[in-house]
């Protein structure tokens, strides 16, 4: 259990998360401590007081940088024995780390929900620019030997804390690396909605965690071990509030209160006043992020409308959320990258720019964008993103449940393939019984988990080309165009590209070599051959395609077009794997069950407006249901 909630700590503390404790569970005595341990009450400026752990490093003379964390989840109540691992790289050049408990959380003063934290105040930024702004301010002001400079630097909400200092820098602050920032726009993309369809268990979990105890990361009591089974049983999604958390918990409140994208959702898109690089700022994604994929894209493509001086730096790689912060990252899901991934992006490339802003130490980075190509399993460095030598190309979906690049042949009827997807028997996410979102652990990695599991289920299409006859590099944003109808009024389409590994991907010889001991118990299943994994996964929801305002019903049997952005990848498809398409219309409960009759708002529908639809995805001439790769030239 104590590892458990550890690993949890460290995907949300991100940086400085080997040093934060749960509390209650000391991490050591302060004698052995590499870090001097001071606790304080740091002023805003409506007199707000702020809990903020300042810790030093041992052994360095002279003024050092600072380095902020702000977090929602709790800070250290004891210096960390030893050097946490995934600080070992930063810690190399000294500084004086500071982490620090938004306003409303733990023993920090005022009041907190996730809307009023990310509400844009005109001119000004958020609260969290303002809070960061004074924090800053009293730390230069106060902290005996440092020098002058502060770097700002987290994952996730931590991330959104680190990127919200960019509307209004304080003039000491000298570098940020948001690093999978969230919240950026939660009604479109990351952790609480894709382009309006609600990541249920997630937002509501997190909703519970965050907003139910001011003292604690909460989680809510499942009364049965597959949560799957719980929120099937939940019926509509207004049981929630009458039967469980009785209105008491804001967020998710807000959530049901707010279906459509309005002025309530629009208001808390901070990232609209981005227009400029305006403090150096190392933008840092995971291909793999369950929770915030996108906010570190949207802010880097935002400072990047004006960065004269090449600031602004994106890096991404085959990480799942935060995970660039765990010691060792060198696989993705079973398959071995040769490259301990995180470890490099600490060494090579995040201490490095923080050294040079901080330190004035090395070399000002003269890259635009490094990713860690999945495939090649390479770090590649690109002067410009997105990368000018990529070519969209169409990979067109045929009725025989093929892929191919060739455009389709025949009337829509031939071309038709449907699917019945029923409310009642959604497809999971992932393989059941399905954990509690925090603090399992399972949770974490499965975006690169093997979609076998449902490829034989009747309400999955699968399309998939024949082996490739040579790699395939996919280098940029990924799209699907869908065309398909319902027989319903409303319906989800979820598209999944995914890299299909042959047979023999993984040399094995237990079927001929006598001497061969075999699979070990449970070691046969965690084997690449034939593993189908994800590169790219997202949802749309019927109500929402012509516009995200005004939600309007689909016309039962007309076909429409579908658009699916799948986000920016790196990616090498290797010659022998191949391409594979699969399309659903559930993904529960990480999406809710869409009834697939229109009601004004999902969450008010009835236990009756839950009804199965077929639904019917076209690949012909007229209706030439694709995906756009970019795909970059193979070089001579
Ligand atoms: N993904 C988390 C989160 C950020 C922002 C809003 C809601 C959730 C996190 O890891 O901090």
């Amino acid at each position: 259990m104590r590892t458990l909630a550890l690993a949890f700590l460290t995907a949300l503390c991100g940086v400085l998360a080997a040093a934060c404790s749960p509390s209650g569970t000391p991490a050591g005595s302060a004698e052995e401590s590499p870090f001097e341990y001071q606790q304080v009450m740091v002023p805003m400026r409506d007199g707000i007081r702020l809990q903020t752990v300042i810790m030093r490093e041992r052994g360095f003379k002279g003024p050092l940088p600072i380095l902020i964390v702000r977090t929602p989840y709790g800070v250290p109540d004891k210096a960390p024995e030893k050097m946490p691992p995934n600080l070992k790289e930063l810690a190399a050049d000294g500084y004086i780390f500071v982490i620090q408990n938004l306003r409303g959380r733990f023993k920090s003063e005022g009041t907190f929900t996730q809307s009023s934290d990310a509400l844009l105040i005109p001119g000004k930024g958020t609260i969290e620019t303002l809070d960061g702004w004074d924090t800053i301010d009293w730390l230069v002001k106060n902290v005996p030997e440092n020098n002058g400079r502060v770097g700002i630097l987290g994952v996730s909400y931590s991330g959104y804390t680190a990127a919200a200092t960019l509307l209004d820098p304080h003039p000491a602050l000298k570098a940020v690396s948001e690093q999978a920032a969230g919240p950026v726009d939660e009604w479109m993309h990351d952790d609480d909605h894709r382009y309006g369809a609600l990541r249920l268990s997630y937002d509501f979990e997190y909703a519970v965690m965050e907003e139910s105890d001011k003292n604690a990361n909460a989680h809510f009591a499942f009364d049965r071990w597959d949560t799957y089974q719980w929120y099937l049983g939940l019926g509509p999604l207004s049981n929630i509030n009458d039967l469980y958390v009785h209105g008491k918990v804001p967020n998710w409140s807000d959530t049901v209160a707010h279906p459509d994208y309005d002025d309530y959702w629009k208001s808390l898109v901070w990232v609209n006043a981005l227009h400029s690089s305006t403090v150096p700022n190392l933008n840092v994604a995971g291909f793999w992020d369950q929770e915030d994929p996108w906010g570190p894209w949207e802010i880097f493509r935002r400072a990047a409308q004006s960065d004269p001086d090449g600031t602004n730096l994106m890096v991404a790689g085959p990480w799942c959320h935060g995970c660039w912060n765990l010691p060792a990252e060198d696989k993705l899901g079973p398959w071995a990258l040769g490259h301990e991934t995180a470890r490099e992006f600490r060494e090579n490339i995040e201490a490095p720019f923080f050294a040079f802003w901080l330190h004035g130490k090395g070399a000002k980075p003269t890259w635009r964008a490094k990713m860690f190509q999945t495939g090649s399993n390479t770090w590649q460095t690109y002067p410009a993103w997105p990368v000018k030598t990529a070519v969209a190309t169409k990979l067109y979906l045929h009725a025989d449940g093929t892929l191919s690049f060739q455009e389709p042949k025949g009337s829509e009827k031939e071309t038709a393939r449907s699917f019945v997807s029923d409310p009642a028997n959604p497809v999971p996410y992932r393989p059941r019984p399905i954990s509690p979102t925090y603090p399992g652990g399972d949770w974490r990695y499965w975006e690169s988990g093997d979609q076998r599991f449902v490829d034989d289920r009747p309400d999955v299409l699968t399309y998939v080309t024949q082996p490739l006859d040579r790699d395939v590099t996919v280098t940029g944003e990924v799209r699907a165009l869908i065309y398909a109808s319902t027989t319903g009024t409303d319906s989800d389409v979820v598209a999944k590209l995914i890299d299909v590994f042959p047979e023999d991907a993984e040399k094995v010889d237990w079927y001929t070599n006598p001497k061969s001991t075999g699979p070990a118990p449970g070691e046969y299943a965690t084997k690449l051959n034939g593993y189908e994994l994800p590169i790219a996964m997202e949802v749309r929801r019927g109500r929402y395609l012509a516009s995200y305002e005004h939600p309007k019903a689909l016309t039962p049997g007309v076909p429409v077009r579908w658009p699916i952005p799948l986000r920016d990848r790196d990616h090498v498809f290797l010659k022998g794997h191949r391409i594979m398409l699969q399309i659903q219309s559930t993904w529960f409960p990480i999406i809710d069950r869409n009834p697939q009759t229109f009601t004004p708002s999902i969450y008010t529908a009835k236990a009756s407006d839950y009804r199965s639809a077929t639904q019917r995805v076209y690949s012909s001439p007229a209706m030439p249901s694709h995906i756009e790769l970019p795909i970059v030239p193979a070089r001579p």
